[in-house]
């Protein structure tokens, strides 16, 4: 087989590079190692910046999330028994964010790959990236016992943290920088209607919690938890109730419960690998970096990688320079590390550390009453939170 673009991972960072290159006339071919039923069953993000909102409209896959999703002007700091509004509107001259699961991106931009005959082989095994650092880049994969191999003129990695791509690097060609919190999230979806009409990120003392949501009768609520929990250690009774303690008395009064449809357990991590192109072979989204889910941004940074991604090989196939490809790794890093710096400060401020106790607690809720005082510091917060320009 022979395509433009080789396209390892078919997550929202790889479907939508795929369809900005197909509406481009620039062939793709997608390799995934999971199934399409297993791809469009997991759970995720929900908050997209209005970045990725218009790169959702660029490939044509915006009615949908335009249609369901709930876009959101502030959203809730809640601490020492009271809450607190981040006025993203206001606060940001007019910018606001989506609420829309990654789950339905994932399906819209599926189901339009299909429409137009774009091809994807899923379930395929031993992905390898090779040739890279040459003028003949190619993938190989196993399917059903047959060797398969796919020439190209670029690939992109975007096969996420555990992925091939980043692995398939020489390891002294990568840096890589990792910071692992004492922490996770347990997450559930229930089919109840949400606390709030916006999202209340909750500091406690007994831990952080998160209530989301993906539509008006659907919530995502999160607490952290410790590393050493297993899912089966939840029953959804302990999750609502741990909840309630953890929200200001208002708030837990107004909780819906209900019996949960998913719950999972997920680790909190820093990370980045430096650069991000080695070659003819392009990282792309979490397979080049992971931040921790407090600052919405994981998703996000997927999409701002791949518009730099698009508009380098765009200028490659269109303008015959090479220019832009060059300047990918720079360019996204920037971003990334800001990104990355955003997502560590929130979730320093707002989870309870074991290590520093009750000195933590105050130092964390005097940096919150600060914030509740400081237009400048809030500011510097909604500006962040709906994503810094591309
Ligand atoms: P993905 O989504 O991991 O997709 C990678 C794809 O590659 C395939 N793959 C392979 N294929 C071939 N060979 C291999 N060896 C392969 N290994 C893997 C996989 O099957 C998969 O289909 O990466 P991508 O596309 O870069 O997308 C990144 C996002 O998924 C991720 O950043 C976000 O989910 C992070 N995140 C959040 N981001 C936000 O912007 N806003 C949020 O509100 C938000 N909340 C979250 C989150 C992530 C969470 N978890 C579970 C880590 C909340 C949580 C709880
Ligand atoms: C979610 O709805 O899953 C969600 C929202 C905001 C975050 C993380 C996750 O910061």
């Amino acid at each position: 087989m022979r395509t433009k673009v080789a396209i390892i991972g078919s997550g929202p960072s790889g479907l939508l590079l795929g369809q900005l290159l197909s509406n481009a006339g620039i062939d793709n071919i997608i390799v995934d190692r999971s199934s399409r039923e297993h791809i469009l069953a997991r759970v995720r993000a929900g908050v997209l910046e209005e970045g990725m909102v218009s790169l959702l409209d660029k490939a044509g896959v915006g009615e949908r999330m335009h249609r369901e999703g709930l876009p959101h002007e502030g959203f809730s700091l809640a601490f020492d028994g009271r809450d607190h509004r981040i006025d993203l509107f206001d606060l940001t001259g007019g910018k606001r964010v989506m609420v829309y699961g990654q789950t339905e991106v994932t399906l819209d931009l599926i189901e339009r790959r299909e429409r137009d005959g774009g091809v994807t082989v899923y379930e395929a095994s031993e992905v390898t990236p090779a040739g890279f650092d040459g003028d003949h880049p190619y993938v190989t994969y196993q399917k059903e016992g047959v060797t398969h191999r796919i020439d190209c003129d670029y690939i992109a990695g975007c096969d996420g943290f555990h992925g091939a791509s980043r692995k398939a690097v020489p390891a002294d060609a990568i840096k890589t920088f990792e910071k692992i919190y004492p922490f996770g999230w347990l997450g559930i979806l229930a089919e109840v209607p949400p606390v709030n009409h916006e999202l209340i990120y909750a500091n406690h003392p007994r831990g952080f919690a998160l209530c989301s949501m993906r539509s008006n009768t659907r919530s995502r609520y999160y607490v952290q938890c410790s590393l050493d929990d297993k899912v089966e250690m939840w029953s959804d009774d302990r999750f609502w109730d741990e909840l309630r303690r953890r929200l200001p008395t208002h708030h837990a009064q107004a909780l819906v419960t209900g019996p949960s449809f998913e719950k999972s357990i997920a680790p909190l991590r820093s990370f980045v690998a430096e650069p991000m192109r080695f070659g003819r072979l392009f990282l792309v989204g979490d397979a080049a970096h992971i931040v921790p889910p407090t600052g919405a941004k994981g998703l996000n940074l997927a999409a701002s990688d791949v518009f730099y991604l698009l508009s380098g090989l765009l200028e490659h196939y269109q303008d015959k320079s090479k220019a832009g490809l060059d300047a990918y790794s720079e360019r996204a890093l920037r971003r990334v590390w800001k990104a990355v710096r955003f997502s560590w400060s929130m979730t320093t401020l707002m989870h309870r550390f074991p290590d520093t106790g009750d000195f933590g607690q105050k130092i964390q809720e005097a940096e919150l009453d600060y914030l509740t005082q400081s237009r400048a510091a809030s500011t510097a917060m909604a500006e962040n939170y709906v994503g810094l320009p591309y």
